[in-house]
């Protein structure tokens, strides 16, 4: 958790903990779990995170239930969802055994919620000691023997002294300890009740500064229970009482933040007097908010705003940073020459009034009062103002021979050899350059040599790597080893959608002992990570906290693998699925066999298939679409982007900026083992090519099966004629020579949507195609009538994984697929030496028809598995290890030092 300390906290820093999965406080999930409906349960989870929450809290304490089974079962099923998985897990029980019984089952750094002294000193350091043990942080409630701590001495004297005994005589890590100093409820009649806003607030502030290190989180909800049914009340409270405890240090908490209004868009009158109510401000304040509330109920809470160009009248420094916080690239050449008039230097510009803008852009960022998509754009307008000084800056230096350098830093990215992703980089890129570092951007496929060799001639002070699908992960390792060896010793981040902390603890972080490796989760978190590594003052202090969490990491990970083990290979074939195969089902034949081609397929019918739900994500926009366009926080935000991700849209499909095109196939198969079996012809005589699936080996209920794909396929001994179809699609074609034009052109705001956009159409193309597959070309779902957002719950009968998917994690059996499909030669799509495909916006898979095929993640697997697959694929099982690395059960360093021994 060392990320937490080193910045001040802001809104955009601070951590939303989900609390949906929680029986206790969500009625739904309660009957999910008690009916045993897991599939369902974990669809709670995952809208958690893609509604932003950053820790799921689960907690299964209900007396019908068999708790410690359903926290292990449920976090299991999280486990082999890597959407999901992504996120710490906080395990809340009030009873130990299922507490200990989660932390055994959970990987990487989890959250223990919570403990306190309620029941004495000594079973506070026993129940601590057993956190410590597993490497978990824990939440410490403010309660001793004598209770709930309500007042701010009591609040501070209950933390001070647990903090004692925790860093004192448990060897508890501060960073680790996340205080909950009781959020009560205000303005409830009892005048008693009126200091408890203050309290936490006073509480929070002087935690942080006494008590080095830790957090402090709350439930807000319970704040403004006196106004439960008047809802925009409750949020006004809420945006308050949050502004205000942020600023003290509050950094994490349950809170809905679908449903938060932003501080300055509340009504002003309203803010006024929950402010009074929150701060305690006035005698008469809960009288006063009581009085107004009804006017607010059911309205949003906000104040409306007119747009208006009375801005333009204001000093030109003030116009400069009006386009720059809205973005407004319209007039900022006049602007910028008007503001090169008033100065001597052309540089003063941008050290000036472009820089003032741009840190005011950083601070409302920061605080969550901007969003990435606004802070892109006013990139845009600080690039466009600085593009416009540079010849002016160049001629300077011509006549004066001087050179100037003023960044906060240098920083190298690049997206690793192998991987062709690079929006998330881009997005870093453009979020570190606002806040005035100097970024090198080495672009895609980047090999260890290129990127060493860079760093060195432009001598930077922090390399990061960016990557998106887990062959990533190994060359990321490379480069940490090739650091080490050539003898660097700056700073190492690692970013993008596969990288975890954990990986980075376990596998990178020991392969670069020279100079520090860190995760970094987001671009929002970047600029403090930097910041950090490059100040003087707490560079030490924090890689010294980075580089003991991830010995703790790594110590919970090497302790959680031991406990983990799972089923054999063999008892996991016997508990596979057992589907009829007695021929009362007949497979579906296809209407071909063989492959076809789609050269140039139309965009326009494509639009209706986009699924923008990615898209905001993307932006960093968390919520779904369209629920996300009507958002009380982010709705303008993504409003405004949807308006031009739209427009620019109707101009890609219209001007037809880029070509779309995609191969299908059908092919005669029967499952042979885990394995499926490809013929060349409808005889079935010519053997044409193996397809290899990977089987769970997680222990199961009784009644749940251990599944490989191979299951959705009938047979060889049963004799019937079954088919397998694959697909690769692509949008992309063009799509890097537009974006470098963008980007050229000092617009990475289009840059970035353009490629985004790219990739929502290919997604697009292959759930279009995967729907005449089903009606059309293999013709099962003939009668299928689904609306596009049934398309995208996957309503269907069968199923198109990709390899990579948690279905298939094998990225080279894209080999096999390219190879059948023809996919390089006919349309394009190029596989790289890590399987990643070129150009980026591509998407490949198979085709199931079974009605029973469903989507599952495999998990992690075991030795046994790995010795077997890597046989049927006549590879050696060190190359399976390394292409399967992220899923292993196992570390196979240990085996390997274990046999030499
Ligand atoms: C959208 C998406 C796509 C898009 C493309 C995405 C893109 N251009 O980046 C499309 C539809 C094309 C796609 C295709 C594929 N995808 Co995909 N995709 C996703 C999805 C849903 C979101 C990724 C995304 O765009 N996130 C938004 C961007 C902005 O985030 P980001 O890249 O992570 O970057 C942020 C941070 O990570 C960080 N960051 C990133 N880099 C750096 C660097 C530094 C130095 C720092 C400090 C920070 C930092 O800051 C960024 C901004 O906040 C993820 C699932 C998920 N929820 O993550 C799967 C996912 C990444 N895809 C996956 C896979 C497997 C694939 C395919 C291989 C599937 C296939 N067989 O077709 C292909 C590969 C495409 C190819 N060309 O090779 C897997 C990868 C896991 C794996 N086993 O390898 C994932 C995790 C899905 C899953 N659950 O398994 N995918």
């Amino acid at each position: 958790m060392s990320e937490l300390e080193t910045v001040a906290p802001t809104i955009a820093q601070f951590i939303n903990v989900g609390e949906r999965t929680n029986v206790t406080g969500s009625a739904k999930f309660r009957k999910l779990i008690t009916a045993g409906d897991y599939t369902a349960a974990l669809a709670v989870a995952r809208e958690q995170v893609e509604n932003g929450a950053q820790v799921l809290d689960v907690n299964m304490d209900e007396g019908l239930l068999d708790s410690e089974k359903a926290m292990v079962e449920f976090l299991n099923l999280i486990a082999s969802e890597p959407d999901i998985a992504r996120v710490p897990l906080m395990i809340d029980s009030s009873k130990w055994s299922v507490i200990e019984a989660g932390l055994k089952c959970v990987q990487g750094k989890s959250i223990v919620n919570s403990i306190s002294m309620k029941e004495g000193v000594d079973a506070f350091i026993a129940q601590a000691r057993k956190v410590h043990a597993y490497g978990a942080a824990v939440v410490v409630m403010a309660f001793d023997e004598k209770g709930q701590a309500d007042s701010y001495e009591r609040k501070i004297e209950i933390c001070e002294k647990a903090y004692k005994i925790l860093t004192e005589q448990v060897g508890f890590p501060p960073q680790d300890i996340i205080f909950d100093p009781n959020i009560f409820a205000v303005a409830t009649g009892i005048e008693e009740h009126s200091g408890y806003g203050v309290a936490f607030i006073e509480a929070t502030r002087w935690i942080r500064k006494n008590l080095p290190h830790a957090h402090v989180s709350g439930g807000v909800s319970n704040l403004s229970f006196s106004f439960r049914g008047n809802e925009p009340v409750r949020a006004a409270m809420h945006s308050v009482f949050l502004y205000h405890a942020i600023r003290a240090g509050m950094d994490m908490g349950i809170v809905n933040a679908g449903a938060l209004p932003v501080y300055d868009d509340l009504d002003p009158e309203l803010r006024e007097i929950c402010e009074d109510v929150v701060l305690n401000r006035r005698d008469d304040s809960t009288e006063r908010l009581l009085a107004i509330a009804d006017k607010f109920r059911g309205q949003g809470g906000a104040a409306k705003k007119e747009a208006d160009l009375s801005w333009r009248e204001l000093p030109v420094k003030q116009r400069l940073s009006h386009s720059l916080v809205h973005g407004i690239t319209q007039y900022i050449e006049e602007d910028t020459e008007a503001a090169r008039l008033e100065v001597a230097r052309p540089l003063h510009v941008i050290e000036g009034p472009l820089m003032d803008g741009m840190n005011v852009v950083g601070d409302l960022f920061g605080s969550g009062k901007m969003f990435l998509p606004q802070v892109v754009k006013s990139a845009r307008v600080m690039k466009q103002a600085v593009a416009y000084l540079m010849p002016f800056m160049e001629k300077e230096k011509e006549e004066s021979g001087q050179v100037h350098q003023s960044a906060n830093g240098k920083v190298l990215l690049a997206t690793v050899k192998g991987d062709v992703h690079d929006i998330g980089k881009n997005i870093v890129g453009v979020v570190l350059q606002c806040n005035n570092y100097e970024v090198i951007d080495l672009g895609v496929m980047v090999s260890a040599a290129k990127i060493l060799e860079t760093a060195k001639t432009e001598k930077v002070d922090i390399i990061g790597l960016s990557g998106l699908i887990t062959p990533s992960l190994d060359e990321m390792c490379h480069v940490a080893a090739e650091m080490e060896r050539e003898g660097f010793n700056v700073p190492l981040l690692i970013g993008g959608a596969t990288t975890s902390r954990v990986h980075t603890a376990v596998k990178i972080n020991p392969n670069y002992s020279r100079g520090q490796t860190i995760y970094v989760t987001d671009a929002s978190r970047a600029v403090g990570v930097a910041s950090s590594l490059l100040s003087a003052d707490q560079r030490v202090a924090y890689m010294d906290d980075v580089r003991k969490e991830y010995v703790k990491i790594a110590d919970a990970h090497a302790r959680a693998q031991q406990d983990k083990l799972r089923l054999s290979l063999s008892a996991a074939r016997a508990n596979a699925p057992k589907y009829d195969w007695s021929g009362s089902y007949v497979p579906p034949k296809p209407s071909f066999i063989g492959e076809k081609f789609f050269a140039d397929y139309p965009l326009e019918e494509l639009v209706p298939y986009i699924d923008w739900t990615p898209f905001f994500q993307t932006w960093e926009l968390a919520g779904r679409f369209p629920g996300i366009l009507k958002d009380d926080v982010v709705g303008e935000a993504a409003r405004n982007l949807y308006d031009d991700a739209t427009a620019m849209l109707k101009k890609i499909v219209e001007e037809k900026w880029f070509r779309a095109a995609a191969v299908i196939g059908f092919w005669p198969a029967n499952a042979v083992g885990d394995d499926i079996q490809l013929y060349d012809g409808d005889d079935r005589s010519e053997k044409s090519a193996l397809l290899h699936t990977l089987r769970q080996q997680l222990a199961k209920r009784e009644g749940r099966h251990n599944t490989a794909l191979s299951d959705f396929v009938a047979p060889k001994e049963s004799g019937l004629a079954d088919y397998v179809g694959g697909f690769a699609v692509t949008a992309g074609i063009g799509e890097d020579e537009i974006a470098d034009r963008f980007k050229r052109a000092n617009d990475d705001y289009s840059s970035i949507m353009v490629k985004a956009l790219a990739d929502r159409l290919a997604e697009a193309l292959a759930e279009r195609l995967h729907e005449r597959v089903r009606k059309e070309f293999w013709g099962f779902g003939a009668e299928e009538a689904l609306s596009a957002e049934d398309l995208i719950l996957e309503k269907y009968r069968g199923i198109r994984p990709a390899p990579g998917y948690p279905a298939q994690p094998d990225h080279t059996e894209k080999k096999t697929l390219f190879d059948l499909l023809g996919s390089e030669e006919k349309i394009g799509i190029k596989l790289t030496e890590s399987f990643a495909m070129w150009p980026g916006a591509s998407v490949s898979g198979f085709y199931f028809s079974h009605p029973e095929s469903h989507y599952f993640g495999v998990g992690k697997i075991e030795r046994d598995q790995v010795e077997d697959y890597a046989a049927r694929k006549g590879m050696t099982i060190e190359e399976i290890e390394r292409w399967l690395a992220p899923i292993l059960n196992y570390d196979p360093r240990h085996i390997t030092q274990g046999k030499a021994a």
